[in-house]
């Protein structure tokens, strides 16, 4: 890794003389900014601004903002277009496409009125484009390869530049190849502050932003099946699963905003814990006052983005998920009959006698899968994993905590460990006697009587569930 990153750095300053020669001479700087890149995939702490307008920076789950260096007033970012490494938790990693040494990229941060000049280089085996999702800014900036420019060759660097005019919260990806590119992790994550004092976007503690995104990583494998439209098996938040996504560490009454864009090919209904949110704004811009309303879920689709705030004053280790049940999980759950209730003793009977080990999985529900010791392939997440203090928390995919501590400094975003709830506040076992239940007097029965009562003591067919074309 390190060698490589050594070679990527030369490479890099290779390309920074012969393209400032040629295609950028127009725009009249010394030299192409270094691009900045990271190794890792840990939540990197916000990054203050050195130059320009002040503002409360965002801090980016799962991953980091992106440097810039001010050149006669105009912010100058760069963007590398690479294959990646990345961990999506620990022990198992993905080949992916990203920017900057990760997927997704760097998130970039400006402020209304602010000039921003990025370049793009190419160092993807194809051409690609970068395109600014919801930006205002001149046609020809928009990214759009055939459409509003040819495409960003290999080995190419192009130049973007724009001022940010609407604050906000967006997004940047590839507009060529887009299938591929999008499914291969190219993506990033871009705020505009407003850069006053804004009637609809109010000032918060903490600000959170990281996109939504799936892939299609058999178990065994390393990188994504690019033609996968419906069925992928890692859902993830920043390209990271659970229980390799970091936890939202907030202090008891601060007021925290979560931004999040969605460039899966599904919608997902994220879900807060504990609290009820407002949805203050999308990719299109603040939401009006009068059409804000509280909610605990709020559905982000395909291309969209939500941001939502809330008081964090209740404290604990609040669960943030997706609400689709698939969605909490990773590789492997998904083509596996439901088994719960069918008794297997006979037929185990009979299959052990030739496969000494055959294992039943699912008899009796899904929750037995998270303590199956059956051997895993290299390179494989557990279908469901990470543990609570109370045992297996039995969630993967799209699955984090907002810890809300009474203790926890301002400005700080390190993990404070497992919430210790106070006496007579946890839910507990009941070991007194169980009364019988009475049986329920029913008034209704059904509309109208069934024509052909179902035949006593039929065998049930249990049919298997067909991938994942029943829920999208
Ligand atoms: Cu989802």
């Amino acid at each position: 890794m390190t060698t490589s990153r050594r070679n990527f750095l030369t490479g890099a300053s290779a390309i920074t003389a012969g393209v400032a020669a040629a295609s950028v001479s127009k725009v009249a700087m010394a030299a192409l900014p270094e691009p900045a890149v990271q190794t890792k995939a840990d939540t990197a702490g916000p990054l203050h601004p050195s130059s320009g307008r002040s503002y409360n920076p965002v801090v980016t789950l799962n991953g980091w903002t992106l440097p810039w260096r001010m050149n006669n007033g105009v912010k100058e970012f760069h963007l590398v277009a690479e294959p990646v490494v990345r961990e999506m938790a620990p022990g198992f990693k993905a080949h992916l496409w990203g920017y900057n040494g990760q997927s997704p990229g760097p998130t970039i941060e400006v402020v209304e009125g602010d000039r921003v000049r990025i370049f793009v280089t190419n160092k993807l085996p194809e051409h690609t484009s970068m395109h600014w999702h919801g930006q205002r800014l001149p046609n020809g900036m928009d990214g759009v390869a055939g459409l509003t420019q040819p495409s960003i060759q290999p080995g190419k660097t192009f130049v973007y530049e724009f001022v940010a005019r609407r604050p906000g919260t967006f997004m940047y990806h590839p507009h060529a190849d887009e299938m591929t590119q999008m499914a291969m992790g190219m993506m990033g994550f871009w705020v505009t502050h407003p850069k006053s004092k804004h009637p609809l976007i109010e000032e918060v503690d903490r600000d959170f932003v990281f996109l939504l995104n799936a892939y299609d990583i058999e178990p065994g494998s390393y990188t994504p099946k690019i033609m996968t439209m419906l069925d992928f098996n890692l859902w993830t938040f920043n390209s990271r699963i659970f229980p390799g996504i970091d936890s939202m560490n907030v202090r008891r009454g601060d007021k925290v905003r979560i931004r999040i864009g969605n460039l899966t090919m599904t919608n997902h209904p994220i879900h807060l814990h504990g609290h009820e949110f407002m949805v203050t704004g999308t990719d299109g811009g603040p939401t009006p006052k009068s059409a804000r309303w509280p909610e605990v879920t709020t559905d982000v689709a395909v291309g969209q983005m939500r941001q939502v705030e809330f008081i964090a004053d209740e404290e604990g280790d609040w669960a943030f998920h997706c609400h689709k049940s698939h969605h909490t999980m990773n590789a492997m759950g998904h083509d596996v009959p439901t088994m719960i209730g069918v008794d297997h003793r006979e037929v185990v009977k009979k299959i052990t006698q030739v496969i000494p080990d055959y294992m039943v999985m699912g008899e009796r529900g899904m929750a037995d899968m998270t303590d199956m010791q059956m051997p895993l392939p290299d390179n494989t997440a557990p279908m469901m994993a990470g543990d609570g203090p109370f045992g297996s928390v039995e969630m993967g995919g799209m699955f984090t905590v907002v810890k809300v501590r009474r203790d926890q400094k301002p400005g700080d975003y390190r993990n404070p460990g497992w919430y210790k709830h106070a006496p007579g506040t946890q839910a507990y076992e009941w070991r007194g006697e169980l009364p019988t239940a009475p049986k329920a007097q029913t008034q209704g029965s059904g509309s109208m009587p069934a024509k052909v009562a179902p035949p006593k003591d039929t065998e049930v067919q249990i049919r298997k569930p067909n991938g994942h074309s029943g829920h999208h």
